[in-house]
């Protein structure tokens, strides 16, 4: 499969284990990819290399059954070490251009954005996409700068090249506006690993990204 086909399918589920209690991270998964998702990163803030790699390559096996790319966040060695399809960088994570050269062309490079000036630095790399983050503000990650809201979701697609992807605050009652917006892919922790029923939610999700995707080309 090709970086651009791997990731056009619009519902990314970032995930880590602490998000998903009182679920399992590997039933979430499971279920978030029945319910559509087609993108998953696993993001693990606290935990020991060993235990973030055994978890890595848990998952790379349930995906790879389901062709879902497994992108890991921050952490190009572990990246490597499963031969994931790819990572997921930050302002304060590896420089885009390092993380370039030790993963190659191949495999898919993300980058958060944290304000307009980096979002227009961002432009001219060839990131695989380009997450706003974050667009409302967020229990799930409190150590954020901005809200991009509606219209920073608006402004930057007018300038960014590369898919942009969503993040921060995204569920089933703002979805539809955020896609209005221009955001092409929709990333959420909460709105899958907190629900009682991750699949079903997921697959909410999925169904309102389809309609707008259909809409969309059927001009
Ligand atoms: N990056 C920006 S916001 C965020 C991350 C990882 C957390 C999003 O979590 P939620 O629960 O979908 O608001
Ligand atoms: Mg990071």
């Amino acid at each position: 499969m090709f970086v651009t086909e791997m990731i056009e399918n619009g519902l990314y589920l970032v995930v880590g284990a602490e998000n998903c209690a009182p679920h399992s991270l590997e039933n979430v998964v499971k279920e978030a990819v029945q319910g559509g998702v087609r993108l998953i990163q696993l993001r693990e803030k606290s935990l020991s290399t060993r235990k973030f790699l055994e978890i890595a390559r848990t998952l790379k096996s349930i995906l790879a059954e389901e062709h879902v790319p497994l992108i890991i966040n921050d952490r190009i060695d572990i990246a490597l070490a499963i031969d994931a399809q790819g990572v997921h960088l930050g302002q304060s994570d590896m420089p885009y251009r390092f993380a370039r050269a030790l993963l190659g062309q191949e495999k898919i490079i993300g980058l958060s954005v944290e304000s307009l000036d980096e979002a227009h630095e961002a432009k001219h790399l060839d990131a695989n996409y380009i997450a706003l983050s974050p667009i409302f503000s967020t229990p799930t990650k409190t150590d954020t700068k901005i809200q991009w809201g509606y219209e920073g979701i608006q402004t930057a697609k007018k300038f960014i090249t590369q898919p942009l992807v969503a993040i921060g605050g995204i569920n089933q009652t703002n979805i539809t506006e955020v896609l209005a917006a221009g955001a092409d892919i929709i990333a959420v922790v909460s709105a899958i690993s907190q629900s009682d029923d991750p699949k079903h939610s997921a697959k909410m999700l999925r169904d309102v990204i389809d309609h707008h995707t259909l809409k969309n080309h059927s001009g």
